[in-house]
């Protein structure tokens, strides 16, 4: 039984985690930077910390710092939330070398995944479909050139395997373009992951992005808790997240929680986590990376299958069995992300104090926020301001109490994306789920 956790992070999910370790009777031990001290989570752990100055890399990103903290404060285990450390398989290593339970994979399943050519590999070897391409690195812009031509078919996406994300991604429609992404994306994948190395994949045009929630014990069971449509992005950067997703099907949900549970499998993964699919408009799905953390939009998956994946996290990292059983959605959630972005402006960042501030409540809302009236956002981390979520019997239902819950939520001293979630409730290809990644691309505000 772990009597005191340490929250290696800040905002909602230090909150979140926060809430859970309290319902469980376990201490926390919250960790903070100069910027952050009059944060709520600050004020909500039994204990804190300073681990030092604004930016990242010196508190939230600065692991010897942390794990100060936690031995200065007798923690038996750390919560990495999300960003930041949790996938940094340097920092699981570095909590088992001192007896300190990371709540999340182990380094060698964090590995398998981090490395996306190794990441297909194994899914391939576990029977998990995946999208055809050129399988390992791409040695020469002239094997680019012929693989695309004879093997792959245009158009054709080249990926960083060091990436993730959307980052050193380019799309190639002929062979006259070839040249320029391949350098382009060799040098972004270098500059953004100290590796160049770069593979290709047919392109599946106007995909939806579908991901799976999954949870492995240390023993060996896994199991699936069905999916969120994530498709409503912009730049790589999720906006809206729901559960069922409006495409799926029965048989769908089958074949894709299988795969999903497959590819946990094949990395006997333990914890909390998320297999991300590409699905194209005839149902076709494909691994597209592992994602070994727990995630900003796991509370619609919370909300449809009842049940708080934070507690389950931690209990799987002590050592509890879970069942095998899988989860199937009993009701229809929506997540809209709050940020302190201008979308009027390109969705520029908007930090600042708030200034007013109502909280929507009422049937079927919940909002995970870690801001209140007089709170300053640092320009040093995310926009996030928070996540307001509704559920509902059905996905109409879900939507109008969003309508509604939007319309009482009020914001001043900050811009926020509350007037773009507004518009979207209210568009009718939103409405019908008729949208796909791209969707955000033809989307302007009023
Ligand atoms: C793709 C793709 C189309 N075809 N791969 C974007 C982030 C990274 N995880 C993978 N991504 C994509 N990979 C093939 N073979 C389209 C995307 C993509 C995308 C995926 C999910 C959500 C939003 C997206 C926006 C643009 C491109």
């Amino acid at each position: 039984m772990f009597k005191k956790i340490l929250i290696a992070n800040r905002g909602e999910i230090a909150l979140r985690v926060i809430r859970t370790c309290r319902e469980m009777g376990i201490k926390t031990v919250a960790v903070y930077s100069t910027a952050d001290k009059d944060s709520l989570h600050v004020r909500f752990a039994d204990e804190a910390v300073c681990i030092g100055k604004p930016p990242s890399v010196d508190s939230y990103l600065n692991i010897p710092h942390i794990m100060a903290a936690a031995e200065i404060t007798n923690a038996d285990a750390i919560h990495p939330g999300y960003g930041f450390l949790a996938e940094n398989s340097k920092f699981s290593q570095i909590c088992a070398d001192h007896n300190i339970k990371f709540i999340g994979p182990t380094p060698e399943m964090i590995n398998a995944m981090g490395d996306k050519i190794t990441a297909k590999e194994t899914m391939i070897k576990a029977g998990v479909p995946v999208v055809p391409g050129s399988g390992g690195l791409l040695q020469s812009l002239e094997e680019a050139k012929q693989l695309a031509k004879d093997k792959v078919g245009y158009p054709v996406i080249l990926k960083a395997t060091a990436g993730g994300g959307g980052k050193g991604m380019r799309v190639v429609w002929n062979e006259a373009e070839m040249e320029k992404a391949y350098n382009s994306a060799k040098i972004e994948a270098a500059a953004s992951f100290k590796n160049d190395g770069i593979y290709m994949e047919k392109f599946v045009e106007e995909p939806r992005h579908i991901e799976i929630q999954v949870a492995g014990d240390q023993y060996g069971t896994v199991c699936h808790l069905s999916e969120r449509d994530c498709s409503i992005q912009r730049r790589h950067q999720k906006l809206v997240e729901e559960s069922p997703s409006p495409f799926m099907t029965p048989q769908l949900r089958k074949d894709m929680g299988d795969a999903a549970i497959k590819a946990a499998q094949a990395i006997n993964y333990e914890s909390v986590g998320t297999i991300e699919f590409l699905v194209d408009k005839h149902r076709n799905f494909y691994f597209m990376e592992m994602n070994t953390r727990i995630q900003v939009e796991h509370c619609v998956t919370e909300e449809v299958v009842n049940f708080d994946l934070i507690k389950e996290q931690i209990k799987i990292a002590m050592g509890h069995k879970i069942s095998g059983k899988n989860y199937e959605p009993k009701m229809h959630a929506i997540e809209c992300r709050i940020n302190a972005e201008d979308p009027y402006n390109d969705f520029r960042p908007s930090p600042g104090k708030i200034t007013t501030l109502h909280t929507p409540g009422g049937h079927g809302v919940r909002v995970d926020s870690h801001v209140y009236v007089g709170y300053v956002i640092p320009p040093y981390y995310d926009s996030m301001i928070g996540k307001l979520i509704t559920v509902a019997q059905t996905r109409e239902e879900a939507i109008d109490a969003m309508y509604r819950a939007l319309s009482e939520y009020v914001i001043e001293g900050v811009k926020t994306t509350i007037p773009f979630h507004l518009q979207l409730m209210k568009n009718e290809d939103f409405r019908s789920g008729n949208f796909n990644t791209k969707f955000l691309e033809s989307f302007t505000m009023k």
